[in-house]
């Protein structure tokens, strides 16, 4: 069996992350894993924060439920978050961004309002996933990718996909 990488896609909610990530399992074969899906398929929460109104994942199950298909190698893991996840999972991160405007719409469109809408808007734009991202892993595998139209969607499939077959060759 081939050695392939894991890739991670992060960024705030309704950047793209899982437009992306389906597409990406699509054209290169690695399988995409949305961690949201995977806490809510095996209840892996811890309470329920009442601010948000959404429950609290386990981050330590999540882990556990994930760590042995990581070790694998191949799985495209997509989050809102990225400090949760160990370190040595990971071969590239790309942290989606979108202009707030735009973000703005996708959220409204995709049913948020009042706080949760404005503060997602403002994770945006203070860049909170991006600093995460850097603080979490090295920064040399860190990277921001556009995602505001379709044209940036093709780009970054792209990117991605040079990038993964070249890892592969590279590694094999
Ligand atoms: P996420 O998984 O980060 O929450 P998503 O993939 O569900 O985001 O996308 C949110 C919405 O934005 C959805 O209606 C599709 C749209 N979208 C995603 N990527 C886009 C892009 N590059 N250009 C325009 N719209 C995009």
């Amino acid at each position: 069996m081939k050695k392939r990488p894991n890739i991670l896609l992060t960024g705030t909610p309704g950047v793209g992350k899982t437009t992306l990530g389906r597409e990406l399992a699509l054209r290169s074969g690695l399988t995409y894993v949305n961690v949201g899906e995977l806490a809510e398929e095996g209840q892996l929460y811890d309470g329920y924060d009442e601010e948000y109104q959404c429950p609290i994942l386990d981050e330590d199950r999540v882990v556990d439920e994930l760590d042995e298909r990581m070790m694998e190698g191949g799985l495209i893991v997509d989050y809102h978050g990225c400090d949760l996840f160990p370190e040595r999972w990971f071969h590239i991160v790309f942290v989606l961004r979108t202009d707030n405007t735009q973000l703005y719409t996708r959220l409204e469109s995709r049913g948020y309002t009042g706080k949760k809408l404005k503060d997602n808007v403002q994770c945006e734009i203070f860049q909170t996933i991006y600093e995460e991202a850097m603080e979490a892993y090295s920064e040399d595998i860190v990277h921001q990718l556009p995602s505001n139209s379709p044209e940036d969607l093709e780009n970054n499939l792209e990117q991605i996909l040079q990038w993964t077959e070249q890892w592969i060759k590279d590694h094999n």
